[in-house]
């Protein structure tokens, strides 16, 4: 939250530019990282965004505020990222970026089983503040570092079972199921509802830091599309 240069155009009709001379449908999506510090968070979001990883990430501060966009079948998904901060000092601020998120992905290292504990702690929270029908993905992040595994693969995949969560082990350093966790979620996001708050932003991927509150993702209850074919 240290700036506030986030890049965005105002283009009301980036959400019916033609595709192919149909009107292309737009989604906007608020999504929140959460889970333990250094767990990788904001590694894997920069291995989505940017295909890139760092050795020496550096902790968030706050939060970071990321965008890319992704299509699923015939819909451009246009996802906003909330890389929230996992040092203990900064979860009080974690509300501010689950309240009106239709998806998060809780974040554990599956070489430290406190971080899972962690995991199932926001997991909670998030059942019980967040939106109802918020979609929630578990990402056991470092599988590259199997070696050093706490945490079995059929426990969180157990878990995840139970609490109608998308599982799935991801590696930001190998880029192991980076990208399709990331799409499992789009997939499973609401797409068939209208709304008048479908704004859409550049098309590629930024990156910016800002604050929650100038967040333009929709309300809670769902669907963000806007243009149909
Ligand atoms: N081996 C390995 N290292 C990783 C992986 N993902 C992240 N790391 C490393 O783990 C450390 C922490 O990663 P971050 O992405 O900063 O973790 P974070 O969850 O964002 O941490 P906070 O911002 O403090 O909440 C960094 O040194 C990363 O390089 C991974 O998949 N494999
Ligand atoms: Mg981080």
């Amino acid at each position: 939250m240290t700036s506030n240069n986030r890049q965005t155009s105002n283009n009301s009709n980036a959400n019916r530019s033609p595709v192919n001379g149909q009107q292309a449908r737009t989604c906007q999506f608020k999504m929140v990282l959460l889970g333990e510090s250094a767990v990788g968070k904001s590694s894997l979001v920069l291995r989505f965004v940017r295909g890139q990883f760092h050795e020496y990430q550096e902790s968030t501060i706050g939060a970071a505020f990321l965008t890319q966009t992704v299509s699923v079948d015939d819909t451009t998904v246009k996802l906003e990222l909330w890389d929230t901060a996992g040092q203990e000092r900064y979860h009080s601020l974690a509300p501010m970026y689950y309240r009106g998120a239709q998806a998060a992905i809780v974040v554990y290292d599956i070489t430290n089983a406190d971080t899972f504990s962690r995991a199932k702690v926001w997991v909670k929270e998030l059942q019980r503040q967040a939106a109802p029908n918020i979609v929630i993905a578990l990402a056991g992040n470092k599988a590259d570092l199997a070696a050093k595994r706490q945490i079995e693969v059929v426990d969180a995949q157990t878990y995840a079972d139970e609490n109608g969560l998308i599982f799935m082990e991801t590696s930001a350093k190998t880029a192991m199921n980076v990208n399709d966790i990331f799409m499992a979620i789009a997939k499973k996001l609401p797409k068939n509802q209208d709304s008048s708050s479908g704004r859409t932003g550049n098309n590629g991927p930024s990156i910016t830091v800002d604050r929650p509150g100038n967040s333009r993702a929709t309300g809670s209850d769902g669907g963000c599309c806007a243009g149909t074919k």
